[in-house]
């Protein structure tokens, strides 16, 4: 495979200005008809279409058939040679969804019908310039037999239906808006629908539309009422309206990823699209609420406004992802909304910055563009928008965004057109800004504080460096905005005197935006008259850019911004940072018990104050995030060599300590949390599920100590038995699969998969809580489970959902010492390689980051990564992450 180059990006020779297409569908054999109207926007001649797979059965230009010496099909691209400079071009082939394991293209899901067009699919189903930045108006008739497939949905408006001799039935869509190929779509089977209507700010009324196979009816009321709230809140927020008359969802149960926002049909993975209480968790609630959103939200951050090439990728995605971020804000506790995206960037898109795959927001290279839907593109991208929205403020913000989705109203643009939207508003100058997008590497600034007593100032110092990553040495500063505000000793906020280098100073209020743009930089706070000691400074308030950043806070300043932080974020970041400096010089120590008193007494203090509050507490989701140790994940990005064994040993150490100590705090706050209310998944009963549940893990911490023993496994067994909702049954039930005594666990499990074998995305819970059972012969369990009947590699989700969580989340598993988790992830890659690519590729992930193990740990990880490397046949997918991964 060869890689493909921002630089060399040229701009399209032919406009491709609409295309008439005809399916015929049939498991083995479609038949996909084209009309497309093509024009030569230059001198060129000789066009060149993309096609994969594709059985050629005709080629006609102006309805006269080529000659054989006419065209050329080979390595994926049909050239057709002196064309005219404007012409119809009707094209037939042939393709096989049932053969389609790739799910890219036009494939089968059950007996459904389905496409997946983005990034590069719909060159799998017909010939065409298939790149985002040639828009066509589609028309798309399906032609079906009605028994297997009453249900026939493409993009835009049903314009026609009719019936042919054979029987067969027909539905013809349009789609007034020109539009990349890659949002084209259709859906096809027997599927029913729950329908709404919205009425938007203008008046029109909108058909909404859920379709999804009959048992899975029950599932949808939650997608509607988030596809609702986000119409509205779109209008509201961003000003933005929908623009056809109808708006449908399908759900699948085979799909790559999470959703696809093809225009007026949006196709579905099951997973975020279903829910109801008895089978979903809140988070599943959640996610189902955020990604109809996030998809929703594109219609205009992407479908109206799309991308030129796909380097591009961030402009919408990253974009769209802060959006659905401000929505689920709206929607439910901002303060914790914003914890839980920080907790996943800081553990997991910080280690993907730090990898051998690590890639800038906007890459300026690639060999297949699969393999750039990543955490960098989607997460750090949003990050950048929230930085821009930060530094205009939220009305300058907003006109930027009326400038950006109103001039380049179906277009395909670039970054640089986003920025200079931004930089047209605030008259600021954002070509240093520019850099978030080129530079790859979480940067790092350092803090340093000097308080003066003479003359009652005070001074931070900030020295910023982002580290090499692959292909990238030499970095320049990027314009970091710090958030901050200054507290004295007994946490009072103070006001904000910043002396700037004309001497004048600036009155910020309690709140500033310090802008550092150098390597090294200063900035001085006058007036500090009323202090007798120096000041806490509170950093980077609502984690305002993607940095690690470190100050030397004293144990006792990290519990003044605990308790006293004016910033939820930052009072919460204080208690991560306080149980770091506690825990990590016990990992470092490898202690395996630990005296809380002695070894970690800031830290019970700070439980100690927090579980006296607790019960006067209105906030039990903050004061659930406040009492949560850090993951094992960001201790891990916390060093270079990630010491495994030692990291789950101290955490589990710290857990039992803090459950003992507080045995009996645990239990009043668990049984305070105890509700009759019927379930909800609405925010204040989220919340106080979370903090139960909580409580539930630190009292399941005790499970092998006898005089608490049969306590902890009654309350656990009650909770699992009696709950009405998945959140509780599914926490109660993993606490019990988890404990050190299998026993536990094992009637609840079979009670698990008696009741839902039915029930595909139940199930897929039942294979993570087994796949992240924190012991060695873990393995062994997986292993077998890959023979369950509900098991399928065919199915990505049920491949997350096993083989994925055992990779992701089990390090003790994954990592044994043998070698043993890695050499069955590699066979597990290897098979997927040879029919599902895509999938293939994200499950090895893993194995790449193994610079950051021991050397013993390091040898295994490459020798697997060597044996996929040597297989015949290696993915485009697969090979370009392996290859980095051992460069
Ligand atoms: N824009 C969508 C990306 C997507 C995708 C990409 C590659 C292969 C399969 C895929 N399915 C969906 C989803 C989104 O971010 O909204
Ligand atoms: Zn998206």
């Amino acid at each position: 495979a060869q890689a493909i180059y921002l630089r060399n990006y040229q701009a399209p020779e032919f406009a491709l200005d609409a295309i008439d297409l005809t399916f015929e569908l049939d498991p083995q054999a479609t038949k996909v008809s084209a009309e497309i109207q093509v024009r030569a926007l230059g001198e060129n001649r000789c066009l060149v279409l993309d096609g994969q797979d594709l059985t050629l059965l005709s080629l006609a230009i102006d309805g006269r058939p080529l000659d054989a010496d006419e065209y050329q099909y080979q390595n994926d691209q049909l050239t057709l040679l002196n064309v005219p400079s404007a012409f119809c071009l009707s094209t037939q082939v042939e393709i096989n969804p049932q053969a389609n394991s790739a799910l890219e293209g036009l494939y089968l899901s059950n007996a459904l019908y389905c496409t997946q067009c983005e990034a590069e699919g719909f060159r799998r189903i017909s010939f065409f310039l298939d790149r985002p930045d040639v828009l066509s108006r589609f028309t798309t008739k399906l032609i079906a037999d009605p028994q297997h497939a009453p249900i026939l949905l493409a993009n835009g408006n049903p314009i026609a239906q009719g019936t042919l001799a054979d029987g067969r039935h027909w539905v013809q869509w349009q789609d007034p808006f020109p539009k990349p190929c890659y949002l084209f779509a259709l859906v096809a089977g027997d599927l029913v629908c729950i329908q709404d209507t919205f009425v938007t700010q203008s008046g029109r009324s909108v058909d909404l539309q859920i379709w999804v196979e009959a048992e899975n009816q029950h599932k949808c009321a939650h997608a509607m009422r988030s596809l609702k709230a986000a119409m509205r809140w779109d209008e509201e927020v961003y000003g933005r309206e929908y623009d056809l008359d109808i708006y449908m969802i399908v759900a699948v149960n085979d799909f790559n990823m999470g959703a696809m926002e093809n225009k007026g049909l949006n196709i579905f993975n099951s997973a975020c699209a279903l829910a109801d209480p008895q089978t979903t968790t809140d988070l599943g609630f959640q996610r189902v609420e955020s990604v109809i959103a996030h998809e929703y939200f594109h219609n205009w951050s992407g479908n109206r406004v799309t991308c030129r090439d796909w380097f591009q990728l961030s402009l919408k995605e990253g974009f769209t992802v802060y959006r659905d971020q401000a929505f689920s804000a709206d929607m439910n506790f901002a303060g914790v909304q914003r914890i839980e995206e920080v907790t996943m960037l800081r553990s997991a898109q910080f280690a993907e910055d730090a990898s051998p795959t690590a890639h800038p927001v906007r890459p300026d290279h690639y060999m297949e563009i699969n393999n750039f839907y990543t955490l960098t593109v989607y997460e750090k991208g949003a990050e950048i928008v929230r930085m821009l929205a930060n530094l205009l403020g939220p009305q300058a913000f907003r006109q930027a965004c009326d400038l950006y989705f109103t001039r380049f109203d179906g277009q395909a643009v670039t970054v640089e057109d986003f920025v200079a939207c931004m930089e047209e508003i605030s008259q600021r100058d954002l070509s240093q800004f520019m850099r978030w997008y080129h530079q790859a590497g979480t940067p790092h600034v350092q803090v340093q504080g000097q308080y003066c007593p003479q003359t009652a100032s005070y001074r931070l110092d900030f020295q910023q460096a982002t580290p090499d990553t692959p292909g990238q040495t030499n970095k320049q500063p990027l314009l970091i905005p710090i958030t901050m505000g200054l507290l004295d000793a007994q946490g009072r906020p103070l006001p904000l005197k910043l002396k700037l280098a004309s001497g004048e100073i600036q009155a910020l209020g309690l709140q500033g935006v310090l802008e550092l743009t150098q390597a090294q930089q200063s900035f001085e706070f006058i007036g500090l008259e009323e202090l007798t000691e120096a000041p806490i400074p509170s950093l980077l308030r609502g984690f305002s850019a993607p940095v690690k950043l470190s100050f030397p806070y004293t144990p006792t300043q990290l519990a003044t911004l605990m308790a006293q932080d004016t910033d939820a974020f930052n009072r919460w970041d204080a208690g991560q940072r306080l149980a770091l400096d506690t825990l990590m010089p016990l990992i470092d120590a490898q202690v395996t018990q630990i005296d809380l008193a002695q070894d970690a007494p800031m830290l019970l203090e700070a439980y100690r104050a927090l579980l006296t509050e607790a019960e006067h507490t209105q906030d039990q989701a903050m004061l659930a995030s406040m009492l949560r140790l850090p993951s094992f994940a960001y201790l891990a990005e916390q060093y270079a060599c990630i010491p495994v064994e030692a990291i789950e040993q101290v955490r589990q150490a710290m857990r039992f300590a803090l459950a003992r100590t507080f045995y009996p705090q645990w239990k009043a706050l668990y049984q305070a949390q105890i509700s009759q209310q019927a379930y909800a998944p609405e925010a204040t009963q989220i919340a106080q599920r979370s903090l139960k549940n909580l409580c539930l893990d630190y009292l399941l911490a005790l499970a092998a100590v006898p005089e608490y023993q049969q306590e902890v496994y009654q309350i656990a067994l009650t909770q699992w038995r009696t709950s009405d909702n998945m959140t509780d049954a599914r926490a109660a039930l993993t606490l019990l699969a988890h404990a050190p005594d299998a026993s536990w666990g094992r009637d609840p499990l079979a009670e698990f998969a008696q009741r839902w074998q039915q029930d595909a995305l139940t199930m897929d819970q039942w294979f993570s809580i087994q796949a992240t059972r924190p012991y060695a012969d873990t393995l062994q369990q997986v292993q077998n489970l890959l023979q369950h009947p509900n098991f399928s590699l065919k199915n990505p989700n049920k491949v997350r959902a096993l083989i994925g969580a055992f990779a992701q989340q089990n390090p003790l598993a994954f990592h044994q010492i043998s070698g043993a988790g890695y050499a069955w992830l590699a066979d597990q890659v290897i098979e997927l390689n040879g029919f599902n690519p895509q999938i293939a590729a994200r499950l090895v992930i893993p194995l790449t980051r193994w610079q950051r193990y021991q050397d013993t740990r390091q040898t295994l990880m490459r020798a697997q990564l060597e044996r996929i490397q040597a297989q015949a046949n290696l993915s485009a997918d697969v090979y370009e992450i392996v290859t980095k991964a051992l460069q």
